[in-house]
């Protein structure tokens, strides 16, 4: 039977950068998720008798919502659901189900790498058929159904056992309980040279993979280890955890700190790796060196040739506006586009698709291809495993190389973490009354060549998109970026990213917190960040 719940708004479903992310306790609330659910759902068209993807990434309230989910695809007419075994999911393997067994869209349960737990963050988005994170379109439809909302449509089912594989119905509408790892790792196998990277195993090649008791531990067990031949134990807190092990599932520099301690010791492994939350994230880390994701994505781009899928060359790079601009100067020497899109993997979609770009990325830890039309983390890692094994070179080597060769982006993102929402907008607001005005004392002797509020038009689509970040840009290159972030769930993040160019490769060694520090005053002094937030260091620095 299908019932029509009676429901009130709420005034807070406005997706933000990744679809809607809220405390757990927030989607606890009655009617919270159904509301969105079928926000999502009254924003569709022609969805009836199509299929759906549902799956997550296995932190606290996933199964709950799940079931959610399933019973109200099959009320609002739905004609096959597909789910991952257990209600597991990575976002790229969704991504992948989406576009290989053609489905009309699908929903993904996951906040990334943000904490899980009773009291942690839980999320939901929607992704259309190409397997990509809604379009603003989309997400604005849903915001406005949201606000609007006085019923959901829910069938009075019993709960679909997760954990079998296999087919059954609800309401006419067949579930399929499905193996989240193997569509994915057949993809895998058909872009990269397994063969290389398993010689490298067989030989001397140690590899750390930490997958924070996250989605990636079955993924990354079954390929690195089960096929790759690795070495048990080379996947780390392998086991996905409700709450990730009371940790935070996002492979940076903080997060991943005994990972990096341990590449940076004496008897470090070869590689080392990690990936976040939901699985889209990475975090590659070589023997004494780690690599930024913007030095990642040129790196990747310039080297992807050496990986059968990308064998015939790649059309173009898409970079987020706030990563660094190395690999612009690699699509230079290949004579290929960059683009540079507002933060937000969804603006990547329409260039994938058109073929403008293959490879894209941003400085949030986020790489990926035309593969799939979202980021990919162990894409990535696999991406850097099969460039090492048939350059045969470690990766400080070949960062290095890379730098000689093109120049060194240090680079470097401050972020000041759950300030006070009212605080940071007047702290932007300050900053947009700067936009324009030549002589900024703040900046000192440093020259500037203009400074704006990035707008992005979509060559696809022809959307406009404003508002996407205060840019102060130098005359030598260098640039220091404000946003405030649209993934956090408390108060506000305002993230500082800094930016400099270094060509003589003399110079191109050390720390970018000493090589960019005049930089990084520059950019505290210029937003009175101190006085108008009360903090005095960033809490995450990357
Ligand atoms: C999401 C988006 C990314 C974005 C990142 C950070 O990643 O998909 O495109 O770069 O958030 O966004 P913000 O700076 O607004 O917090 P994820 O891994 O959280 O889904």
């Amino acid at each position: 039977m299908i019932k029509t719940i009676p429901t009130k708004p709420f005034p807070d479903q406005k997706p933000g950068t990744s679809g809607l992310r809220k405390k757990v306790p927030v989607f606890q609330q009655k009617n919270y998720a159904e509301n969105f659910i079928q926000s999502i759902f009254d924003s569709l068209e022609g969805h009836r008798g199509k299929t759906l993807v549902i799956g997550g990434d296995g932190r606290f309230h996933n199964r709950e919502v799940i079931q959610t989910a399933i019973k109200m695809a099959a009320a609002n007419g739905f004609g096959r659901v597909l789910v991952g075994q257990g209600g597991l999911l990575s976002t790229p393997a969704a991504s992948n189900v989406i576009r290989k067994h053609k489905a009309f869209g699908g929903i993904v349960l996951s906040a990334s790498h943000n904490p899980g737990g009773p009291d942690g963050d839980f999320g939901i988005k929607y992704n259309i058929s190409n397997g990509g994170p809604a379009p603003e379109k989309i997400t604005e439809a849903i915001f406005a159904n949201s606000k609007k909302i006085e019923r959901y449509l829910i069938a009075d089912a019993p709960d679909v056992a997760l954990d079998r594989i296999g087919t059954s119905e609800v309401e006419g509408m067949r579930v399929q309980i499905f193996d989240p790892v193997a569509d994915y790792q057949a993809l895998m196998e058909q872009l990269f040279d397994f063969d290389v990277i398993r010689d490298m195993f067989a030989g001397t090649f140690r590899m750390r993979f930490d997958a924070m008791h996250a989605i990636t531990g079955p993924y990354a067990k079954a390929i690195l280890e089960k096929t790759l031949g690795a070495a048990e134990g080379t996947v780390v807190n392998g086991i996905p955890l409700p709450d990730f092990g009371g940790h935070h599932p996002d492979p940076n520099l903080v997060y991943a700190k005994d990972l990096y301690d341990r590449m940076m010791a004496k008897d470090a492994p070869d590689f080392g790796a990690a990936s976040d939350g939901d699985g889209d994230r990475n975090l590659i880390i070589g023997r004494n060196i780690y690599v930024t994701p913007s030095d990642s994505l040129a790196l990747l781009a310039a080297n992807a040739h050496l990986a059968p899928g990308y064998a015939k060359g790649i059309a173009g790079i898409a970079r987020s506006m706030p990563t660094s601009m190395a690999a612009d100067r690699v699509a230079e020497q290949m004579k290929i586009k960059c683009y540079e899109t507002p933060t937000g993997w969804k603006f990547f979609g329409n260039l994938l698709d058109a073929g403008l770009a293959t490879i894209c990325g941003e400085e949030s830890a986020g790489t990926g291809s035309n593969h799939v039309r979202e980021k990919d983390g162990l894409w990535a890692v696999l991406l850097w495993l099969n460039i090492v094994g048939r350059r045969k070179e470690s990766v400080e080597n070949i960062v290095f190389q890379h730098w000689r060769e093109y120049g060194r982006n240090f680079y470097t993102r401050h972020d000041y973490e759950a300030v006070d929402a009212e605080r940071a907008n007047g702290l932007m607001k300050n900053l947009k009354d700067q936009l324009g005005k030549p002589n900024l004392p703040a900046l000192g002797n440093k020259a500037l060549k203009g400074s704006d509020d990035f707008a992005y038009h979509d060559p696809v689509d022809n959307s406009d998109t404003k508002g996407q970040g205060i840019r102060f840009l130098f005359k030598d290159g260098s640039r220091i970026i404000y946003r405030l972030s649209g993934t956090g769930t408390e108060g506000a993040t305002l993230r500082v990213y800094i930016e400099r160019y270094e060509p003589d490769p003399a110079k191109q060694g050390g720390d970018p917190q000493t090589a960019l520090s005049d930089l990084i005053q520059i950019a505290r002094n210029l937003a009175e960040i101190e006085p108008r937030t009360g903090r005095s260091a960033p809490s995450v620095i990357t």
